[in-house]
């Protein structure tokens, strides 16, 4: 079986899993730095899929803590280019990996700075584990290049770690990992249903947290499909992006809290251009609850989409063309 599929479905178990016994120990092992550091701007740090998923927890963590945060993309602070990084503070480095060049050289410029690094991968001997102040190395196996279910352990994790944090309770994430496998299932039948090689244009729309999943979802199927793929801010989609709407687009709008009116009208105007819509969310196509906490597992339809289009087109999903596991400059 190609390894990424096997990745991909390893997630119907290990969520829950890792939820049960691994998610609620790993946040004790920086919750003290954090609420030390509430003050300050809290910075999220990566590259390609690690930066999207920090971009997530960015949200999350200044949605639920009520701290300032920012997700940078690591080249950006490896050279100098971000601006007004402040002196002090907590920043969470991203690496599925651990040895991604320009992560490495944002963990240095951070730590001179006086900031406390927490390294996040799940290789515990790179780089990004010994040499940050706080290593957090989540116990995942994952070997193909696409990143799939390390993204959405972490993602869990990190977002439970929040909701502890303010004693919320936690009772919506054993709900949704108990609905992981039902969820998978509907997301591969309404993917298989969809006859995917007619698409050749991919298109997710989501808002804050789900435009971070919209940012993962089309760089999953551009890894491992190489099909033209983008992701919108939902209602930004019309300041356009739209003008390239046709028949052979494939549109997933993810379904937010309080925006049914507006993602009716926009996915009926998107339908009148030709393009096919599935949305992901409360009563709709795929369903799933619209709280932010779902993101963990709103990726999924992704994983099977970029795979199923991988396999029409003729493509190994395990191979990507031009990609390697890590990027060294
Ligand atoms: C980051 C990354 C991957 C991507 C590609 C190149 O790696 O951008 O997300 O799929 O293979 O590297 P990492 O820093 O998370 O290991």
């Amino acid at each position: 079986m190609s390894v990424v599929l096997k990745e991909v479905r390893d997630q119907k178990i290990e969520l829950k899993i890792f939820f049960e016994k691994f998610a609620q120990k790993i946040v004790r092992r920086f919750l003290g730095e954090l609420e030390k550091n509430l003050e300050n701007e809290v910075l999220f740090v990566g590259c390609g899929s690690s930066y999207n998923l920090a971009f997530i927890v960015s949200q999350y963590f200044e949605r639920i803590l009520n701290l300032r945060s920012k997700a940078i993309p690591a080249g950006e602070i490896a050279f100098n280019k971000a601006p007004k990084i402040r002196d002090r503070g907590i920043a969470f480095l991203f690496s599925r990996t651990g040895n991604t060049t320009e992560v490495l050289l944002a963990k240095e410029i951070l730590k001179s700075k006086g900031y406390t690094t927490i390294g996040v991968t799940i290789e515990k001997s790179s780089r990004i584990a010994k040499e940050s102040d706080i290593p957090l190395v989540f116990p995942v196996e994952e070997s193909a290049i696409v990143m799939t279910k390390s993204f959405n352990l972490i993602l869990l994790t990190l977002m439970v770690a929040a909701d502890e944090l303010v004693g919320n309770s936690l009772e919506l994430y054993k709900e949704l990992v108990d609905y992981t496998e039902d969820f998978f299932d509907l997301a591969e039948k309404v993917v298989k249903d969809l006859s995917v090689q007619k698409y050749e244009h991919f298109v997710f729309l989501g808002m804050a947290e789900f435009f971070g999943v919209g940012l993962e979802s089309a760089l999953k199927c551009i890894e491992m499909s190489t099909t033209f793929s983008e992701a919108y801010s939902t209602l930004e989609y019309r300041h356009g992006p739209k003008a390239l709407v046709g028949e052979k687009t494939l549109i997933f709008i993810h379904k937010v809290e309080d925006m049914n009116e507006q993602e009716k009208k926009l996915k009926e105007e998107l339908k009148t251009l030709g393009a096919t819509v599935v949305e992901i969310g409360e009563s709709g196509d795929i369903p799933i609850s619209n709280d932010w906490r779902s993101a963990f597992l709103r990726t999924i339809p992704s994983h099977i989409l970029g795979y199923e289009k991988a396999i029409a087109k003729g493509l190994s999903p395990d191979n990507p063309p031009h990609l390697s596991k890590t990027v060294v400059l």
